[in-house]
Order: C-alpha cells, then structure tokens, then sequence
C-alpha cells in the first residue's frame, strides 16, 4: 500500500505533545475530524480521461508565476492513487475528508455535455470514502475555472455565474444520494483579489476594479447555486461556503489605529461576510479598494443571501495593523488607510510566513455566531507549511505542526464551551501537495510526499492527529 509510520505509536513525541487523549475533552460524539484538499492541488493527470485545461493550467504556463516553473501535471498522483490514500485517510483514523471538484474534469467546456470518466473519478472516491465511514465534504469550486469559460469572459461575465449554478446542480444531482456537506466556493477572496487585483493567482490581471467585479459575479454564482442545490438535494442536506478569515488587531492605541482596523476587517473578512449574510456590501468597501461599486442587479444581493446550513471557516492567522504614520508610509502601503505589521518581535511564524496565533480561531469563530448568527460552523482548513524533512525512513518529525494543530484544537475546545454551533475541524492539508504561487516548496500535509516517487510517508503529526482522533471516539 505504500504507507509508513504506526499512528498508534506516539511514544517518540516530546512528552508535551504525547497522548493526544489527555488534551481537551468535550467535542460532541460525531464531531468531524478530518483533512482537506483540493484538486489541482492534488490531482495531477490534467490530461487524462477527458479533463479540459482550467485557468491554473493556463496560469502555471506563464514564466515567473510559479516556484521554479513547477505545475500541477502530476501533484501528488491522487488520481491515480484515489484508493490508497483513502486507505491512508482511514489508517489516520479520519471521519471526514474534504476535497474539490474539478470543474474541467465534468465538464470540459464550462457547461454542455458531462464528461462521464471524469465524473466517475468522484464517484469512485464518494464510495470509497462511504466504504471506510469517512464522510464527504464536496467543495465545487477551489479556484480551476474551465479555461473555455475564461475565453468567454470568465468571472468578469455574469453568464459565468449561470453556468456554475448549472454545473453545481449536475454534480448535485449524480452525488446528492451520498454526499450530505456541500460548499460551493473556496475562499473567494483569494479568487478575486489574488487572481484579478495582485495578478498572484489565476488569471493572473491586476486591476482592483476587475476585481470587486468578478467577486459579485462569484458570489452571484454562490447564491444561483445555493438555490439549485436546495432544489435537487435530500432535505438534510448541508449547504455552505468556506471563506477565508483574518481576525484584525490593532498594533497601537492610536484612535487612527482603530479606523485602520474597522478598514482592513472590511476588506479581508466582511467583503465576503456582508453581503451573504447581510445581503449587502460593507458600506466603506469600495473606497478602501479605491474602486467603483460593481454591476449589481435587482436580486442579486437577495441571492446572494440565500439561507445557508453551516459556514466554512479556513483559518490560519490574525493581521496586526496601523494607521500609517506618514504621508510616505501611506503611499507605500498595499491600502493607504492601514499599514500590516509583518514580523512582530516574540512571535512565532510558520515556513509561510504566517504568524501563528490559535487565539484568532477562537475569536473569529465566536464572532461568526454571535454577530452574524452563522447556523453552524466548521472549520474547512487549518494548517501550517513547516520545512519537513525526510531521511528515508519510516517517519517526519515535525513536532512544530503538532503543536500547531494541538493549539488550535485547544482553541476549539474553549469554543465549543461558549456553545458555538462547531461541527467539525478539516486539517489543511491530507498531502503534502501543490502550493499555487509557491509550488512544491511548501509542505502542509499530515502525510510527506516523496514526489519523486510518489511515496507517501505518515509525519508524526499524522501519527498524533490520529491518535487524538482515536482518543475522542465514544
Ligand atoms: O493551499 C491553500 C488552499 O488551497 C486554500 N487555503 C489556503 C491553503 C494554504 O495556503
């Protein structure tokens, strides 16, 4: 099977991260412990069985994009190694595992005919999933639009949002009888901002104002699917969407500061927040990115609102910030109203660059229920990139992931305590695997990835998670 590493053995952990079972009770029986993906992530075999190119496929072509010029032609083999590494995902002791559909693989040119060997890949998985009681949760958009639809106008053009609204439904109606958790975008933020304003992501345009734009059409695309997807599944269906949240600190007590944190919480959490759950638009939006409101029809924002069952929340810091304190300092800043503090003495960081900070978890998750009285919620991705290494053995001693993961469940616990509806906790990533602009440099995986030979190798990490999960079962 092509699996190291005993997850039942954690005697070699330094003693503080030994015996997850010791570590925070109180999780309710059926809580959803699990891993995510994505598919270009993952995947590879961009040509295979009928798969037509997204715009990543297209983006990665591009010098200079990507780390070193890699791709996702081959990723971490996952199609053609679906059924070992649900093996390994069962061998982990996982009860949930979230992946991406990949659009061009069902449906080559955006809409029109089903592309069958590409939709039974997902099947196969579903099944293989149901087999070993690991529950599925479908994401129907991580970022690989159909490249067919990009010449069309991609997410500038409200036809985009129909034809997802479509594509949602036909994946609705083939998975539906075993599919229960179904979100319909991954983070649009990253989307929008990092594919049409930085010009980081797929397609890879910098304009801010081609930005807000696509983003109403996502989210216009969020609320036709939502609909479609409430028509076509079983009533106890779970529908939701997973964003991307950085909880805003301010980095002084300056009174400027605290406009400059109001400021940057619109753009990097209430762009999405607002309008799905408000049905409308942060009023200071537009004037933080600098741009003009986007073509917003009748109805749309009611939409947009449409009711959802649980939202998804992809966690991994807090952004520090301040008024600039000069002319200068705000004209070199990304937005002129906040500066970021980068590095902040005393902190930890991941190999991202990320702050690590488990108190955000806890304060963003409380404060979806209470201000904006989210139904349920689960967390859709948690993780961090560390510089692992792999001497060719049986195991990855990556002591700094468990912590990281320790700490942040610990968040969830003092969550659960303040009666947040939290159903379940999707460690990002299962694999190691393809980190867009950074390519293979970075590693987030429970499980390391040789990818020269596609051998998977259970981290310590992986070996604890599952030993807490064991820990948990009542
Ligand atoms: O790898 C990504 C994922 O695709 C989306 N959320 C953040 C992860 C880590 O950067």
């Amino acid at each position: 099977m092509g699996i190291s590493g005993r997850p039942q053995d954690h005697r070699s952990f330094p003693a503080s991260l030994a015996g997850g079972s010791n570590l925070v009770g109180g999780f309710p029986p059926g809580f959803l412990w699990g891993a995510a993906t994505s598919a270009y992530q993952v995947e590879g075999a961009v040509r295979e069985d009928g798969r037509a190119p997204s715009i990543w496929d297209r983006f990665v072509a591009r010098p200079g994009a990507i780390f070193q010029g890699q791709t996702g032609e081959v990723a971490a083999d996952h199609y053609h190694r679906m059924e070992e590494d649900v093996a390994l995902m069962a061998h982990l002791n996982l009860r949930a595992y979230r992946f991406s559909i990949a659009w061009p693989r069902v449906l080559p040119q955006g809409t029109g005919p089903v592309n069958e060997r590409g939709l039974a890949f997902y099947e196969r998985l579903v099944d293989a999933l149901l087999a070993r009681g690991i529950e599925p949760l479908v994401t129907l958009y991580h970022w690989d639009l159909p490249v067919a639809l990009e010449e069309r106008g991609g997410w500038l053009v409200r036809d985009t949002a129909q034809a997802f609204a479509e594509y949602a439904e036909m994946v609705a109606r083939r998975l539906g009888d075993r599919v229960r958790w179904w979100l319909t975008h991954n983070e649009p933020w990253c989307s929008s901002y990092l594919g049409y304003a930085l010009g980081i992501h797929a397609p890879g345009m910098h304009d801010k104002q081609l930005a807000i734009n696509a983003s109403h059409h996502i989210l216009l695309s969020h609320g036709l699917a939502v609909q479609r997807l409430r028509a076509v599944l079983p009533r106890e269906a779970q529908i939701g969407i997973a964003l991307d949240f950085y909880p805003v600190y301010a980095a002084d007590e300056r009174p400027e500061t605290q406009v400059a944190v109001q400021q940057a919480d619109v753009f990097r959490n209430r762009w999405f927040l607002d309008p799905i759950f408000r049905a409308s638009y942060p009023e200071s939006l537009f004037t933080v990115l600098g741009v003009t409101s986007p073509p917003i029809q009748t109805d749309d924002l009611a939409l947009i609102a449409s009711p959802l069952d649980f939202l998804g929340v992809n966690y991994y810091s807090r952004m520090l910030v301040r008024a600039p304190r000069s002319a200068a300092a705000a004209s070199a800043a990304e937005h002129a109203s906040y500066e970021v503090i980068e590095r902040i003495p005393g902190a930890a960081y991941t190999d991202m660059g990320w702050e690590i900070f488990p108190e955000g978890l806890e304060v963003i998750l409380t404060r979806l229920h209470r201000e904006y009285g989210v139904k349920a919620l689960v967390v859709t991705e948690n993780g961090a990139a560390f510089e692992d290494h792999w001497h060719g053995g049986e195991s990855v001693h990556d002591w700094q992931r468990i912590h990281y993961l320790q700490q942040h469940i610990e968040a969830l616990s003092r969550v659960l305590a303040q009666q947040v509806p939290l159903k379940g906790y999707m460690v990002w990533s299962l694999l190691d695997n393809f980190e867009w602009a950074f390519g293979y440099s970075k590693r987030f995986g429970l499980v390391y990835v040789d990818y020269s030979t596609q051998r998977r190798i259970i981290k310590d990490s992986g070996r604890w998670y599952a030993s807490f999960i064991a820990s948990q079962r009542r």
